[in-house]
């Protein structure tokens, strides 16, 4: 039974003035292509084709909003780290992006879809850059965890915890296997909820 009965997908943007109206609160979800982030959104949210994965590639480059609850949003970002992708087409992503992480003002949190075998990569840490810079709160999620032996795990969750200091949480996750899926939802609904002091960072055009 999914924790969220209500959950829609509302719509996807290609530009900002596509992107659904700024209040409430929401949480945006990042990752590389192929890092397992269309298949984490979908576990944590309890529907199996919520997001979709990775078979229906359409909607990967572009902000999809999905509607959790009444002014409660989830926001699934471009995957970015597409081997092949043109430099006006990398221009967009960046320009997409960036604006977002600016301008947001109901951005309350971002979680981070990373492959546990890869580790925390460039652009992973393009988007913590992003998140730090407005003060946005960032978790996160060392997906495929099934895919190493426990202590592979717990030696991997060491090195990225090491690496990203107090500047995020991180946890193990797995899709296959459903670990970490509470702490997931749990840190999700906390961003959700937190009313965020950091707003004031941001652009002047957010009060809160
Ligand atoms: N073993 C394992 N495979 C996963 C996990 N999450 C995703 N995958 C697989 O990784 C591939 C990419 O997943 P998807 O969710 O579409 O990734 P996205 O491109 O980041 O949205 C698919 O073949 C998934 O079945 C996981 O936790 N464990
Ligand atoms: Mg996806």
């Amino acid at each position: 039974m999914s924790q969220y009965p209500d959950a829609h997908f509302v719509k996807s943007a290609n530009t900002p003035s596509q992107f659904v109206p700024d209040d409430g609160t929401e949480v945006a979800v990042a990752g590389r292509s192929n890092a397992g982030k269309s298949s984490a959104i979908n576990l944590i949210v309890g529907r199996r084709q919520f997001a979709r994965t990775s078979k229906t590639p359409g909607r990967t480059q572009l902000v999809n909003f999905f509607s959790l609850r009444e002014g409660q949003r989830l926001v699934d970002l471009p995957g970015y780290g597409f081997a092949r992708v043109s430099d006006t087409l990398r221009d967009h992503w960046r320009d997409l992006l960036t604006g977002y992480f600016r301008n947001r003002c109901s951005l309350n949190g971002l979680l981070v879809v990373v492959d546990i075998r890869r580790g925390l990569m460039e652009h992973d840490l393009q988007m913590l850059a992003f998140a730090e810079d407005v003060g946005v709160p960032i978790h996160v999620l060392l997906t495929k965890a099934d895919k190493l032996s426990r202590g592979q795990a717990a030696k991997a969750l060491m090195t990225v915890r090491a690496e990203l200091g107090d500047r995020a949480g991180v946890q193990l996750f797995s899709a296959h296997d459903r670990q970490g899926e509470a702490e997931a939802r749990e840190r999700l609904e906390h961003f959700l909820g937190e009313p965020l002091a950091a707003k004031k960072t941001r652009s002047t055009t957010c009060s809160g």
